[in-house]
């Protein structure tokens, strides 16, 4: 796993952005909240929310809910977690690093996101894709829509041409323009759209 210290600038955005979920986290639905808290034992004092639910049986009970839970505390640092083309923020929500968390009530099992890709879990996808733009992005991405093809790729040439401005275009995901850097080399050249193309076409990057 790969983790890097984000920008002031990122930094900035991102406690903005927390400041709002946590307002918004007293509205959300909180079914599992006890066996959750059980699980991860927080204190007294933490932000939950069921954010999604996939696959709602007729039972109402479902194959995996994507969960946010943590001390109410804002993170003085976020860093980020690559693997498997995705980057996603996780923060050093104290006391535990991520504040995401996947939970399987069939098995009562609960993953950080990144267990829950390693786990292989169907369709964890649909919670990466929840999370788009804002927690999570897909490395390469560039114009946001969770699919990598040549249209991104496309993008980057446009932009590196000045035709196209993707700066501007991810003012509202302050983690958006990061993906654009498929090559991860804190450069946003026409390396990178030539990287997408080949990863496309099955070549090696
Ligand atoms: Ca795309
Ligand atoms: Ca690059």
């Amino acid at each position: 796993m790969k983790k890097l210290t984000v920008t002031v600038t990122t930094l900035l955005f991102a406690l903005l952005f927390l400041t709002g979920l946590t307002i918004f986290a007293t509205d959300g639905n909180t079914k599992y909240e006890s066996i959750i808290t059980n699980h991860i034992q927080l204190s007294e004092d933490y932000c939950y929310e069921e954010l999604f639910e996939y696959h709602v049986t007729e039972q109402l009970n479902s194959d995996y809910v994507l969960i946010k839970a943590h001390e109410s505390v804002v993170p003085d640092i976020l860093v980020s977690s690559d693997f498997g083309g995705y980057r996603i923020i996780t923060g050093s929500y104290s006391p535990y690093e991520h504040g995401y968390y996947i939970y399987i009530p069939a098995s009562d099992k609960l993953y950080t996101l990144e267990e829950a890709y390693d786990a292989d879990i169907t369709d964890i996808e649909e919670a990466f894709r929840y999370l788009n733009g804002t927690a999570v992005v897909l490395m390469g991405d560039a114009d946001g829509n969770f699919e990598l093809n040549i249209k991104d790729a496309t993008m980057i040439q446009k932009h590196v041409a000045n035709l196209v401005n993707l700066n501007e275009f991810h003012k509202e995901s302050y983690i958006g323009y990061d993906a654009c850097d498929f090559t991860d080399d804190c450069q946003l050249n026409i390396k990178d759209a030539t990287a997408i193309q080949k990863h496309i076409a099955g070549i090696p990057v």
